[in-house]
């Protein structure tokens, strides 16, 4: 049977600021530029705001002005190779894009983790 969490809309809805780099984009590695982003979860896209969270909130709607990631089957895993940092989660699209998440404390990070694999597992099961 499932679990009673996948019987609940598909849409996660967070917000967070988090650490955030984006290392490769079409395969090709780019260069590393760590930026403190607000970062909204939301079905089967991550989004990305560089406003303030009022604003992003604020432009939820379709058609507000965030960066997107198509989740659908993305791969999230931790590592500890792609930044000296600590409590590194990387996502990799399947369009080549490779992301970096990161928050000094774990149990933040954590959760971000958890819930991207949560819907990354529902876009592949749905
Ligand atoms: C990068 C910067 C990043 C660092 C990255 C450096 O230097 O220090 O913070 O990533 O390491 O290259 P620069 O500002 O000159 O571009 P981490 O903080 O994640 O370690 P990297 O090249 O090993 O990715």
């Amino acid at each position: 049977l499932p679990e009673p969490d996948t019987l609940q809309k598909p849409t996660v809805l967070k917000g967070e600021y988090l650490n955030k780099a984006k290392i490769a984009e079409g395969g090709k590695k780019l260069r590393k530029n760590w930026t403190s982003t607000w970062v909204v979860l939301c079905s089967n896209q991550l989004l990305f705001y560089k406003e303030s969270k009022q604003e992003a909130v604020a432009n939820l709607k379709p058609g507000g002005k965030a960066d997107g990631v198509d989740l659908c089957g993305a791969i999230i895993e931790w590592t500890t190779e792609k930044s000296s940092r600590k409590n590194v989660v990387q996502i990799t699209t399947l369009t080549g894009q490779e992301f970096l998440l990161q928050a000094d404390h774990f149990p933040t990070i954590c959760k971000w983790h958890d819930a991207l694999k949560k819907a990354v597992d529902s876009l592949s099961s749905g």
